[in-house]
């Protein structure tokens, strides 16, 4: 097929095992009496890169002779994680690689662990383009990954006296192995100044500011290697590299202004926007990555092509989320300025180039720009977007529809442009991540605009790739995985359902059952590594790994646990099920509240942990810095997954797909894909509890009176107070005041609602853990039940409803 790099040639170990030897000595420049364990590790992963290398050419050349629709997907955030072992499974090297580390006297193993994760993103929407480039080059769909290269990616978490510090994160320090820069491969991104007419349709832009945005390219290897793709991140640079005049004049400082202005673009990821420079900042970020890709999409379109206006044609952009919305209107500025089209036009292949997709309902996380700030950054972005709005909102009053002309604006009351409207308008398709989200999407944040486009809202389902969620990070299940049903599962994972009917099969179970212990006794190892705590490998594994949220609800989480430790302090004789809590998850710098929430969960974690009468029947296991790499090790330990956000505020979850793929069972609430996952593993096989998206709603617009409710549950009630009368703060019963007034008041995310429902049925949960069997049974109906949520599926969807490209596999 076209696209296909064709057979890998066969690599034996010994080759590699020489080519490592090569990378250590001319590559890295060290003798293997001297190499450290980073230099062996960067000699493995060049020797790796290598072998990913010989594929991406030949895609490549395929991609070009194959002149197929190129798919371009646009994102600020690609939570990769570690490449090396990633590369090597996808390749099918992994034995000659592991005798060749043997045989080099190198702990394959250890030196994964040499590799710090590429951290470029916050979480799920991060996670989710990460999983799409693995499943894009799996199919053979030619494409590219869009961003933005941070030096210095999300910050690390460390707990001081249960706080959450934030310290910045270096990932380059040991993970350049896998990029190439390209030089030569830079655009200027322009900034701020002045909009000027000829009166003969020439349009210019005198900026006050011009960076350079330079390429780094990163092969992203899909399954056997039979496609390589590339995520090129963009790095901004100074156009000039110093101002001399002023250097020579001694003043060393402001020589460099400039290049510090303009590297500061690509520093961090998130900077932190509460303040106007951050504001500033980071619409210059969107710009600047957004530009730098639709320059490079139109060259490498005119390489091949000569009429613009079928760009369509060829060219499929996909903006994940609204951070690139920008895009919108620099497409249009380019065609109509640079190409001199008119502007209907412009807007017309602006439309069939672009689809958005929406990953969030919460009007907070939904964004706007001020019109003064974005006049001052991006002027003729701006009169661009006025003449989008005026001539949508024109076009709307002719069809006489029931939709509220405010509601469907995209500069709101002149004063702030929504992104999100903005981006619907310049779509040919707009997506939701789950079958409940895109519904809600439709009947709430953009109701007026489905009346008006019927057809333009689709559902794509996330997914997650089984490369790297099973295959690589579960070697155990792997293996029973392989052994039962062959490996037709690794690229079409709905075939691990063949694998259902083992469930009953006492030594499939057993053999089931021994790689998740063999997990577990690697988690806990990993637990008394991080935080000094041990913990019963037999215990339940119960686990919440998510960014810190309210609507997570990670509060409801550590209130059960509180009430759990009451109860158990109460009789201590009674037959419990011991317990292990695993919480996870960062929560943004200036969010107040979620940090408070880590404090609380390590504040009762000290408790709980260090008190006699409970001993093993309960501990709670809070892990600092959770990330890619942290989950490869929690998941496949699961046995109980968290899913508990207030119902209609997870637009999907993809934590939730990880774990029950690795045998987990749910404990949910019906929100996001959860629903999805149930009707999938079936009622017996997931604990589902609480308030529906439509309860939610309803209560909502009745007005919720948590008192009442605290008041009737004297189980709830004993929690709270305990929060708030010092058991857990001892040296400041006020810390959780807060927390506890607004359970006690408003209660927006409804933890106290859904409480009871919750406490109970994790008893029930409790009950149902001592049968081993059964639990057994229902963990692997997960694990073979839940093939549809892969992400080859997600992508082979956005390919047929979306993009209108076929995969090649
Ligand atoms: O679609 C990926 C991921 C979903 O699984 C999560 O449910 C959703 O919260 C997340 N959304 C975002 C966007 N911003 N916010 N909040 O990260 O997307």
């Amino acid at each position: 097929a076209a696209g296909s790099a064709g057979q890998a040639p066969a690599l034996t170990a010994e080759a590699f095992r020489e080519a490592v030897r090569a990378k250590l000595k001319y590559a890295v420049g060290k003798d293997p009496s001297r190499a450290t364990a980073k230099d062996w590790s960067m000699a493995l992963s060049l020797a790796v890169r290598d072998q990913v290398v010989e594929r991406w050419f030949e895609s490549t050349k395929a991609s070009h002779a194959g002149q197929k629709k190129h798919v371009y997907y646009l994102s600020m955030e690609f939570l990769i994680g570690r490449l090396l072992n990633d590369a090597v499974c996808n390749l099918g090297i992994e034995a000659q690689v592991r005798t060749a580390c043997a045989e080099l006297g190198i702990d394959y193993q250890a030196q994964l662990e040499q590799e710090s994760d590429a951290a470029l993103g916050n979480g799920g929407l991060g996670r989710l383009a990460a999983c799409f480039m693995d499943s894009m080059s799996t199919l053979g769909i030619p494409a590219h990954g869009y961003g933005i290269r941070y030096d210095h990616g999300l910050f690390r978490q460390r707990f001081h006296d249960g706080w959450q510090v934030e310290e910045p994160e270096d990932w380059l320090v040991s993970s350049r192995a896998w990029e190439f820069e390209r030089a030569e491969m830079a655009y200027l991104v322009k900034f701020g100044g002045q909009i000027s007419f000829d009166g003969h349709g020439a349009t210019y832009w005198r900026a006050d500011e011009t960076v350079k945005a330079v390429a780094y390219d990163t092969p992203i290897a899909g399954w056997k290697g039979r496609h390589v793709n590339t995520l090129r991140l963009w790095a901004s640079r100074p156009v000039e590299v110093l101002d001399l005049g002023r250097f020579n004049h001694g003043d060393y400082m402001s020589a460099a202004e400039k290049t510090i202005r303009a590297e500061t673009i690509s520093r961090v990821l998130y900077p932190d926007d509460t303040t106007a420079e951050g504001k500033e900042l980071r619409l210059k970020q969107e710009y600047f990555f957004t530009s730098a890709s639709l320059q490079d999409i139109l060259r490498r379109y005119l390489e091949d092509n000569d009429d613009i206006r079928k760009l369509p044609e060829q060219v499929a952009i996909q903006m994940n989320d609204t951070h690139p919305a920008i895009a919108v209107a620099e497409l249009m500025r380019i065609l109509a300025d640079d190409y001199r089209l008119t502007f209907p036009e412009a807007f017309e292949i602006t439309r069939q180039c672009l689809s958005y997709t929406n990953h969030t309902l919460m009007p907070e996380a939904l964004e706007r720009w001020n019109t003064n700030l974005f006049r001052k950054v991006l002027p003729r972005h701006m009169q661009i977007i006025e003449w989008i709005d005026y001539h949508h909102l024109a076009e709307v009053q002719g069809r006489n529809l029931p939709v509220s002309l405010d509601n469907i604006r995209i500069i709101e009351w002149g004063s702030e442009i929504k992104m999100g409207s903005l981006a619907f308008v310049g779509s040919r398709r707009v997506n939701g991540v789950s079958a409940l989200h895109t519904e809600l999407m439709k009947q709430t944040v953009f109701k007026d605009y489905h009346l008006l486009y019927p057809d333009r809202i689709v559902n794509e389902t996330n997914g997650i790739t089984p490369r790297r969620w099973l295959y690589e990070c579960n070697p155990g299940l792997r293996a029973l995985l392989l052994e039962a049903i062959g490996d037709g599962w690794v690229d079409n994972l709905e075939k691990i359902e063949d694998a259902a009917k083992f469930a009953t099969d006492a030594s499939f179970r057993d053999k089931f059952a021994a790689a998740k212990q063999a997990n577990k006794v690697r988690l806990a190892a990993e637990i008394e590594r991080r935080i000094g705590l041990r913990v019963d490998p037999t215990a339940l594994f119960d686990v919440q790994i998510k960014r810190m949220h309210e609507y997570k609800r990670q509060l409801l989480n550590v209130l059960e646990t509180i009430a759990l430790y009451q109860a158990i302090r109460r009789g201590p004789g009674a037959e419990w099920t011991p317990r292990v809590k695993i919480f996870g998850g960062k929560a943004a710098p200036g969010y107040q509240i979620a940090k408070r929430i880590i404090k609380l969960a390590n504040d009762v974690a000290r408790v709980v942990n260090n008190d006699p009468i409970i001993g093993d029947r309960l501990k709670v296991a809070v892990l600092p810095n959770y990330n890619v790499s942290l989950a490869e090790v929690i998941i496949p330990a699961a046995d109980l997954s968290e899913q508990i956000s207030t119902a209609g505020m997870e637009a999907s979850g993809t934590g939730n797909m990880k774990l029950a793929l690795n045998g987990a069972l749910t404990i949910g609430t019906l929100d996001g894909a959860n629903v999805e996952i149930a009707e999938r593993v079936g009622p017996d096989n997931i604990y589902i509890f609480g308030l529906t998206a439509d309860d939610v709603a309803g209560l909502r617009q009745r007005g919720y009176n948590p008192n009442a409710t605290i008041d009737s549950d004297p189980t709830l009630k004993g929690a709270i107070d305990a929060m708030v009368n010092g058991t857990f703060s001892p040296d400041d019963h006020g810390r959780f005041n807060e927390v506890a007034d607004r359970l006690w008041h408003t209660d927006w995310f409804l933890v106290t609602a859904d409480f009871q429902s919750y406490f109970q049925t994790q008893r029930t949960v409790d009950v149902d853990y001592r049968d081993k069997t059964r639990w057994t049974e229902r963990s692997i109906l997960n694990t073979t039940k839940v093939g549809w949520f892969s992400s080859d599926r997600t992508i082979r969807g956005y390919s047929k409803d979306v993009w209108g490209v076929e995969p090649n596999f």
